[in-house]
């Protein structure tokens, strides 16, 4: 009988998930900011299912790790092993509309056709440079040191592209042991320097005023709406799991408003 989890903050198990240190890390930034549960159905906390045919049959693992503080309204990882179909981590941070600060966002996704990863601390008002130009004054250095590594990601869907920062983490790599090596030794410091760089910001920010702060709210309401509605990993997620259970997990869990 495999270890069940029963709430947000239980350790997240998937033998031989290529994702598991980058998870491990995040957890423990964590750790320093008296991180609380979340209350989530059992069903998505973790789910195991079978997808393909009799004969080539795969298991299919989903967990969700999850937790807020005092200033992030929600921190969690949709952590998604199918071995051979679908290996990923999709771990979003949307911060409390009291302070003025960005999204954390990373999309680590490997697939028979290679790996797409994107890293980025993803503007709640892009156009508004009160709330962009400290931020971006030091993560545009950050992007330099790390995107030279990697062979830009390609063109970014239009209607994302007011989503994302001018330090987008953005790349695709063909399956090799080379792009192993480069997601161990150069994208795993990478992820660690956006995300500490984004937990200092958290550290620093202070409260906004109401009025700043309905503003932040509606900017961040937007941004959930469209990542429920175009989240590229729906067509997986139906596949796996079917339409009802994924719509629910994406609207009700990833992207709850
Ligand atoms: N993406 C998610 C969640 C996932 C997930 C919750 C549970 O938001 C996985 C899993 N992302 C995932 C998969 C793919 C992508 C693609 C499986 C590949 C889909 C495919 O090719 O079949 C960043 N993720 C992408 C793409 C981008 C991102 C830009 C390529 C999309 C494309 O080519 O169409 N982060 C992601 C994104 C936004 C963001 C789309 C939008 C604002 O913030």
């Amino acid at each position: 009988m495999s270890y069940s989890r029963l709430n947000s903050l239980d350790p997240v198990q998937i033998d031989e998930w290529r994702w598991a240190p980058f998870l491990a890390h995040t957890v423990n930034v964590f750790s320093e900011f008296q991180p609380k549960a979340i209350p989530i159905a059992r069903d998505y906390l973790k789910k195991e299912t079978s997808f393909g045919s009799k004969s080539t049959t795969q298991l299919v693992q989903i967990n969700t790790w999850a937790c807020q503080t005092k200033k992030l309204r929600l921190a969690r990882a949709a952590c998604v092993e199918a071995t051979g179909i679908a290996s990923v981590l999709n771990f979003l941070i949307t911060p409390s509309g009291n302070y003025e600060l960005p999204f954390f966002g990373a999309d680590l996704v490997t697939l028979p056709a290679g790996h797409l990863l994107a890293i980025d601390l993803q503007p709640v008002l892009k156009a508004d440079e009160m709330h962009t130009v400290d931020v971006w004054e030091r993560l545009i250095p950050l992007h330099d040191r790390w995107q030279s590594y990697f062979p830009w990601g390609g063109k970014i869907p239009e209607d994302a592209q007011s989503y994302f920062s001018p330090g987008f983490l953005w790349a695709r790599l063909p399956l090799s042991e080379k792009s192993d090596r480069l997601i161990q030794e150069v994208l795993f410091p990478a992820y660690s320097d956006y995300l500490l760089l984004y937990m200092d910001l958290v550290n620093k920010a202070e409260k906004v005023s109401e009025e700043r702060s309905s503003k932040l709210l509606a900017g961040q309401n937007s941004y959930m709406r469209f990542r429920a509605k175009k989240d590229p990993a729906r067509g997986m997620l139906t596949r796996f799991c079917g339409r009802e259970w994924a719509e629910s997990y994406i609207n009700d869990v990833l992207f709850d408003l």
